[in-house]
């Protein structure tokens, strides 16, 4: 019997065309979310799952399976959504799809930094709501925003993502320094300037990027404290988890002019984010998009289905998390 799979959200064609060959496989075409109660009934009528980030496998999930499910594929890098705790506890594997969403978060990250810098946002809304034609384009106010070129990017967690993002940025001239729990080796840094502390670093920061994985140690690691460091012309950017900033102090900071903006892929509570983002000017938001490229979420869901494809075939897993 070929073992059964679930599919909790729609893939990329080719992964669900490949999965369908070996396995005896659920899909969801419509995309529809499956209820939190109806993923936990499931759970042991599978052998596998395949999930996203919008499901929740936390320790509920786990209390009570049968023994049938034996390995959760993530399509994400951040497992955040899955009690890795308790999947170890029940010796389910988890895997997960590094390195191959590295460029087009780093995309985002660019993106967002020239968006929230230019003042895009602003720029785009005055264009579709008809109003250009009223404006005096003055010549040192309309739409003036801050130049990118050569200033200096603080990165905080120089893993894959946050490398990645340090070399796109060095195409406009960007310093790199970065906060990390360990330093890195001289070849990983490639130049960048390390700060064993994050309070050192944040004064140096004209940008500053956040590509850390949210857990206990990174919540709220931007904070009152921390965004109180930073230069008044400093740019905030987040393409990681919401949980790792304190939204509270970031838009007090952003209303008072404490800093000049943030540019914002994630937040807390997604996607029902802190209203008050939506009316500052000086926030440039999107909707969690960082990986939202038709190449990289087919290379996200193909990898997924390997990782199932290792697991039944007793091959070594290709991204295990546990
Ligand atoms: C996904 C992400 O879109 O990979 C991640 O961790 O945040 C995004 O790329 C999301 O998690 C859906 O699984």
């Amino acid at each position: 019997m070929k073992p059964k799979i679930l599919v909790t959200r729609k893939l990329s064609d080719t992964a669900e065309e490949k999965l369908k060959k070996d396995f005896d496989v659920t899909l969801n075409p419509k995309d529809e979310p499956i209820p939190n109660n109806e993923l936990i009934k499931m759970a042991n009528e599978y052998d596998g799952f395949i999930s996203t980030g919008f499901d929740k496998i936390g320790e509920e999930f786990f209390k009570d399976l049968n023994g049938k499910l034996k390995i959760i594929a993530q399509v994400g890098v951040g497992y955040d959504n899955i009690s890795i705790k308790s999947a170890e506890d029940k010796n389910i594997k988890v895997t997960n799809t590094p390195n191959v969403l590295n460029e087009a978060v780093a995309e985002t990250t660019i993106l967002l930094i020239l968006a929230a810098s230019r003042r895009i946002g602003e720029a785009y809304n005055l264009v579709r709501s008809g109003t250009w034609k009223d404006q005096k384009p003055d010549l040192t106010k309309f739409m003036i925003g801050n130049s990118v070129t050569g200033k200096t990017l603080g990165i905080i967690g120089m893993g894959r993502i946050g490398r990645m993002a340090a070399k796109c940025a060095k195409a406009f001239g960007m310093k790199i320094i970065y906060y990390n729990r360990n330093k890195l080796s001289s070849d990983l840094e490639d130049g960048a300037k390390y700060f064993s502390d994050i309070e050192s670093m944040m004064p140096e920061c004209d940008f500053v990027s956040i590509h850390t994985p949210a857990t206990a140690e990174t919540k709220h690691i931007l904070n009152k404290a921390t965004i109180n460091l930073l230069p008044k012309h400093a740019v905030v950017i987040n393409t990681s988890r919401g949980s790792t900033i304190d939204d509270d102090a970031l838009i007090e900071a952003l209303q008072n002019n404490k800093i000049y903006a943030a540019g914002l892929d994630v937040f807390n509570n997604e996607p029902n984010l802190d209203a008050r983002y939506m009316k500052l000017d000086n926030c440039f938001v999107l909707p969690h998009v960082g990986s939202a490229t038709h190449e990289t979420r087919l290379a996200m869901s193909m990898m997924a289905v390997d990782n199932i494809f290792c697991f039944f075939e007793n091959k070594p897993l290709i991204s295990e998390v546990v």
